[in-house]
């Protein structure tokens, strides 16, 4: 394999950002609680809490707990609770998105508060310079916006997105190459993308708790229990190795269905009914073109509104239906360990294209029994 190019990635990741984007239209929210909730509607306070600011989360009041427990947790404590925006923090995170690409080589929105950002030229490959721009990236966004947002700078994105977590809220970690062992190692193992609580009990039945226990844990045993993406990808993982590039959204081009779900759902069978009909028309459409294809991915729309894509590039081209079908489930399955919140609209796409070899077409034609 060709060793990649040492990069320096970004993860920026914007601090309890619903909740943020309400203390920064109405400052006098600033010192008191701030819950902001997702309102179902059914009663005055069925519903969700989708983010909360850090002094109401100092209560017990975080993402996804229901929105009379924060209540109840809040009484007296002067809190004020708001309805989500979702227009709103669009469109302070395009304004923020727009100005982080500025500092950026290649930027990839990861979602409506999040984003890769690989810096490798920019910073000429240098972590001291990485960490002056970071600072300069956090200025510049609180002057020109006036929100503040948390940053780990690592090798890769995998390290970069652990990192931002380190210091919270408005916080820079960098991850050295030669830091990443340690860094990670000891960290428990959920703390990987993609090790959501089934995982993590699954794990710790096979004695795995942390990422160095992960990390010595045969990878043959891995792709036994957890498939072959799966498996591959947590050895990776635990030795710190992501070679997943910095991509922009929407970059290739792609053939692929978008739907929404009979009903918002976190269920994988009921998720991949919905893809395999999307799966069948993507088919007709490439096959007429005579396209193979080498990328499969996904896109899940969540409740919130928020979208997030995965895809998984096959070792050979490929112009079959199961393929498709086996890569989206996979990406499911991972993606939902990733994730606590239940997903609205689907969708499955094909990229990466290359002809059909003229003579395989040739040949095709010629044994297609006469109509
Ligand atoms: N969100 C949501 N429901 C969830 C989780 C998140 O609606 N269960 C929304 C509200 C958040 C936004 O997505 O503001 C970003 O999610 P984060 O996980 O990044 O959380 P915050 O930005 O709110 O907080 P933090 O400072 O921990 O990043
Ligand atoms: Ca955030
Ligand atoms: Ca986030």
């Amino acid at each position: 394999m060709v060793p990649t190019q040492a990069r320096i990635v970004m993860l920026v990741d914007l601090d309890y950002f619903f909740a943020q984007c309400e203390e920064l239209r109405n400052p006098a929210l600033k010192g008191k609680p701030v819950v902001v909730g997702m309102y179902s509607g059914r009663t005055e306070t069925s519903g969700a809490v989708s983010t909360s600011n850090y002094l109401a989360r100092e209560f017990g009041v975080k993402s996804g707990i229901p929105l009379f427990l924060a209540q109840k947790r809040l009484e007296g404590k002067d809190a004020v609770f708001l309805p989500v925006d979702y227009d709103y923090y669009q469109q302070l995170s395009d304004k923020i998105m727009s100005l982080l690409r500025s500092f950026s080589d290649v930027l990839e929105q990861a979602s409506i508060d999040e984003a890769y950002l690989d810096v490798t030229k920019k910073t000429e490959g240098t972590y001291e310079k990485a960490e002056a721009q970071a600072q300069e990236m956090k200025a510049t966004v609180k002057r020109e916006v006036g929100v503040t947002f948390s940053v780990g700078i690592a090798p890769n994105k995998l390290i970069a997105k652990i990192a931002s977590n380190v210091h919270k809220p408005d916080g820079v970690t960098v991850v050295r190459p030669e830091q990443v062992k340690a860094f990670l190692l000891p960290l428990p193992v959920d703390a990987i993308l993609g090790v959501g609580k089934k995982t993590v009990a699954k794990m710790s039945e096979m004695g795995i708790k942390t990422v160095g226990d992960l990390a010595k844990f045969d990878v043959q045993r891995l792709v036994e229990v957890f498939g072959k993406t799966l498996g591959v990808y947590f050895h990776n993982a635990a030795h710190g190795v992501d070679n997943d590039p910095v991509q922009e959204a929407g970059e290739a081009e792609s053939i692929g269905r978008m739907g929404t779900l009979k009903e918002d759902s976190r269920d994988l069978d009921f998720i991949m009914e919905k893809i395999n009909q999307q799966i069948e028309e993507v088919y007709v459409e490439f096959t007429q073109k005579s396209l193979l294809y080498r990328q499969v991915g996904i896109t899940a729309v969540m409740t919130d509104l928020s979208a997030k894509s995965r895809s998984k590039t096959l070792e050979k081209p490929a112009k079959d239906k199961e393929t498709i079908h086996k890569a989206a489930w996979e990406l499911f399955e991972k993606y939902l360990g990733e994730t606590d919140m239940e997903i609205r609209r689907v969708g499955v796409r094909v990229a990466s294209f290359s002809k059909e070899e003229p003579q395989q077409q040739l040949l095709t034609r010629f044994f297609q029994p006469k109509p």
